[in-house]
């Protein structure tokens, strides 16, 4: 049976690396997303982000159609499945909802890159990330890759700041993000919701990876926090709960 006649979905992500959905918050915060719904779906490894709509990952393609960006496929799940991970929140919690996701996609997620892929210290383990590439032009390829990251981050404002100040900001958002999480088991109390696939994707890249930053040490040492990543990972992704558990 064809994909587009079985009606499932696929997921075009990069290649997981280490014990985690994905090293890419946004690509780990859709798969998680999509475990929290139940959605069925079938991953397809694509280690170039140019191939989307938008020439960015995660994207979808359901039925034939391809959706990036993934709260416009949160969105597009919403309207053609009627899954609302978030109906039993009320209106303040929508609104922190918004800030947190704020907070860690539209400035943390940038730190992210500049720890993972600008500096040699991240880079030296999220390197692997690019091993589908062929040996021949890998270096040539990641040392394009890394400049336009520099050059990303230049205009985005981020490097021209110290590494003490970018510490200081990164470690500042999640102060912030964690003042306003429940006692748990999720986010908001008992019922996981889209909140908890923003936090797992930026929180899992930054604890359960090997980089070792002064904002991966703050928030292993934050109550809890290392505890949340390692259950979330437990309860949607046991396959690799498991295999991560000598590694973390
Ligand atoms: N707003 C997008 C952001 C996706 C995004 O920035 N993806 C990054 C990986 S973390 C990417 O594909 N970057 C490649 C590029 O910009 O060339 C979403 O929520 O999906």
């Amino acid at each position: 049976m064809s994909d587009v006649a079985s009606g499932r979905l696929k997921l075009f992500q990069f290649p997981r690396t280490f014990a985690i959905p994905n090293l890419s918050p946004f690509c780990c915060k859709m798969e998680t997303w999509l475990r929290i719904a139940g959605v069925p779906y079938d991953v397809v490894d694509t280690p170039n982000p140019r191939k989307g709509p938008k020439g960015k990952l995660p994207f979808i393609e359901d039925n034939g159609l391809r959706v990036a960006d993934s709260d416009r496929i949160i969105d597009h799940l919403r309207r053609t499945r009627g899954i609302d991970l978030d109906a039993h929140l009320d209106e303040r919690q929508r609104a922190t909802a918004t800030l947190v996701q704020r907070t860690l996609e539209e400035h943390y997620a940038y730190i992210l890159v500049y720890n993972h892929v600008y500096r040699d210290d991240g880079f030296r383990h999220t390197g692997v990330q690019f091993n589908g590439i062929p040996a021949a032009i890998r270096p040539m390829v990641t040392g394009m890759i890394r400049r336009s990251i520099r050059k990303l981050l230049w205009t985005q404002g981020l490097l021209r700041f110290s590494h003490e100040e970018i510490i200081e900001a990164g470690i500042r958002d999640w102060r912030a993000v964690l003042a306003f999480m429940s006692t748990g088991p999720f986010f908001f109390g008992d019922q996981p919701s889209t909140t908890d696939a923003v936090i797992f994707g930026a929180l899992a890249s930054t604890v359960l990876t090997p980089t070792e930053t002064p904002i991966r040490a703050f928030l292993r040492g934050q109550p809890g926090c290392l505890a949340y990543a390692e259950r979330m990972r437990e309860r949607f992704f046991p396959e690799l709960h498991r295999s991560g558990e000598s590694r973390s």
